[in-house]
């Protein structure tokens, strides 16, 4: 069964094809399954993701259930039993592209897990998204209208993940939020090793301000710390400002992540300093 035949699919030159990258064997395969291909140049024609693929640091493979449909009006849907708005996306397509796709996948040597974006699954966080970056292969499947027949979810998903506590016409979004946050992670896909690393989440903290060029606009002037030259005073001032702000703004992260004798003293000398310099604010959490 041919995948979707989408123009740019050949200009990303999607052949199948190993390469060495430092740290995986092969290049990390995403198979999506869903309705919408094309939304999917989103991710896939400028940007990180683009060049990961140019790269051959990651492959993404588009399958629509519809092809794998066997009567006249290609039916991908049908009315829920027990009545209630809306459709749900039929079991019968939507296995035998899933299976398709694992076959694909394993005919590649990879061995792929299969799964969901829906509202009723793991919330993702950036510990979620390393784990997920850690696999092989990854089958994604997007849902639309009101979601999919359970049966499929507890034949074929092995995970069902959440991008979040709100409700998106499809779940072609969801999957591309994944795998943007899993390929930029991919060795190789980010210009600067060192830039994921220090991704905010990735601490558990937020993230601390970052100035560039000039040095003083709209009244403001860069810490003087960040131009001293002075990289430990740096360092130092960059964790104080994430545990700061996290402490503001993201109390339950610190909470969840603990910290260290010397990051409680970073963090009282930063809650001090804010209450000396601005009384009454940012000292409080932003409940
Ligand atoms: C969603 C989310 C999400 C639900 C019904 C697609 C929609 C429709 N996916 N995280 N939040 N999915 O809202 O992942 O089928």
């Amino acid at each position: 069964m041919p995948l979707v035949s989408e123009p740019w699919l050949g200009q990303m030159g999607w052949s199948v094809t190993r390469v060495g990258v430092a740290g995986r064997a092969e290049a990390m395969r995403f198979d999506v399954i869903t309705l919408f291909p094309a939304q999917f140049a989103a991710l896939t024609e400028e940007g990180v993701v683009a060049r990961a693929l140019q790269r051959r640091i990651a492959r993404i493979h588009l399958r629509t259930p519809r092809d794998y449909t066997s009567d006249a009006h290609r039916t991908v849907d049908d009315r829920p039993y027990g009545g209630g708005p809306g459709m749900l996306m039929r079991y019968e397509p939507l296995r035998a592209a899933i299976e398709a796709a694992k076959a694909e996948a394993a005919k590649d040597g990879v061995r792929s897990r299969v799964a969901y974006l829906s509202p009723q699954g793991q919330p993702i966080d950036q510990a979620q998204i390393e784990r997920i970056s850690t696999a092989p292969g990854w089958v994604l499947v997007a849902g639309r209208y009101e979601g999919i027949d359970e049966r499929l979810i507890e034949d074929c998903i092995d995970e069902e993940w959440s991008i979040g506590d709100y409700v998106l016409s499809g779940g072609e979004l969801a999957a591309m939020v994944v795998m943007d946050a899993v390929i930029r992670l991919l060795p190789g896909a980010l210009g600067h090793a060192d830039s994921a690393r220090q991704d905010s989440h990735s601490s558990g903290l937020l993230d601390c301000p970052h100035y560039t060029r000039p040095e003083t606009i709209g009244g403001h002037s860069v810490p003087k710390v960040l131009l001293s030259g002075d990289h430990q005073a740096i360092e130092r001032w960059r964790l104080q400002q994430a545990l700061g702000r996290t402490w503001q703004r993201r109390p339950e992260l610190l909470q969840a992540r603990g910290m260290s004798e010397v990051e409680q003293r970073l963090l009282d000398d930063y809650l001090r300093e804010a209450a000396r310099s601005k009384p009454g604010v940012g000292s409080e959490q932003s409940e």
